[in-house]
């Protein structure tokens, strides 16, 4: 295992693949503990936005200009869990194709099984992986379509929120609670109609929302032809430039680092006590009412020594 990261470490892409697929299947604890010390300086964006608002494609005009910057860039794509979106894992691909070659750029889709509240619980530690092996930036793609899936992207460094022009997107943004997380928006499919009044009414409900320290730029973008995309990247340069010196970027970091902490202690919690329940016939004394649900939890999880 060991060797593996090293290897990944070293520049090895086949290497970085398979130490991913390690820690998403749960094992792999020893690359993360290795890997976890030197993943802390990669600037995380998090894009994301309704399915189909263009944020792949987005992100593949966004690499470009990463690597003309001379950038090493990472991408981990998080497909939505519905099967009538199943064919998002080769369509990411097939967008981002330009890049195949370079291995400047890695690109990685994860399913959305195993989620915890929308949010794979694999993607934190991808993203700690290909930012140890010396990407960055590193750009979450993640379907924002409720309260729940935003909260990855939450602990981003820098969140795009891509809005599409039209009467009643920004609302929808809204109710999904994308308003609040946002650092830059992008009003990307600027090619068709209501683009002015999409600026507008998401302008008003920045205003209403919040008292900020940094005012979320709004940009607009045809990311099938690539305008815009240079002002989308100055965007989050700007933003990335407010956090170091303001010194925010600190607390961005203690506040997922504890998110993370939080995510993980449950994920090994349930993960331990189904192990347990599997074993042991505490079911059984709940169903036939020799033991209490609450009872047989506390014992489950060990909270009585
Ligand atoms: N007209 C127009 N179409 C666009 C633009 N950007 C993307 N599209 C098209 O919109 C469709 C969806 O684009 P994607 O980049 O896959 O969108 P996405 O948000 O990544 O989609 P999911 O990952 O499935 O949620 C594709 O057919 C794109 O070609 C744009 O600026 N204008
Ligand atoms: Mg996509």
């Amino acid at each position: 295992m060991s060797e593996l990261w090293d290897q990944a470490r070293a520049g090895d892409i086949r290497s970085l693949a398979k130490a991913i697929t390690a820690v998403e299947a749960a094992s792999g604890l020893g690359i993360l503990a290795a890997a976890y010390p030197d993943a802390g300086s990669a600037h995380i964006i998090g894009v994301t936005g309704a399915p189909g608002a263009g944020k792949s494609t987005l992100v593949d005009r966004l690499i470009t200009v990463a690597r003309a910057a001379d950038k090493r860039v990472a991408v981990i794509a998080v497909d939505p869990s519905s099967p009538f979106t199943g064919g998002a894992i080769l369509g990411d691909r097939v967008r981002m194709q330009d890049h195949i070659d370079d291995p400047d750029v890695y690109i990685r889709s994860l399913a959305n099984r195993g989620h915890l509240g929308g949010i794979s619980a694999a993607t934190p530690k991808a993203a700690a992986l290909v930012a140890a092996a010396g990407f960055d930036p590193v750009i979450i793609e993640t379907v924002g379509v409720g309260q729940a899936e935003v909260g990855i992207t939450e602990r981003a460094d820098t969140t795009i929120v891509v809005v599409n022009p039209g009467w009643g997107d920004s609302v929808q943004a809204s109710k999904a609670g994308l308003l609040e997380i946002g650092d830059v928006f992008v009003v990307n499919k600027a090619d068709r109609p209501g683009v002015d009044e999409t600026v507008r009414d998401l302008r008003q409900m920045l205003e209403l929302g919040r008292a900020l320290q940094w005012t979320p730029p709004i940009v607009t973008a045809v990311a099938t032809e690539g305008s815009g995309v240079d002002e989308v990247w100055a965007a989050i340069e700007a933003h990335k430039l407010h956090l170091h010196d303001s010194g925010r970027i600190d607390e961005r970091r203690a506040v997922r680092a504890a998110a993370e902490l939080h995510d993980a202690v449950e994920v090994s919690v349930r993960r331990s006590v189904e192990s347990r329940l599997a074993v042991e016939s505490v079911l059984d004394e709940v169903v036939s009412r020799r033991l209490d649900p609450w009872t047989a939890a506390s014992r489950l999880v060990d909270l009585d020594g």
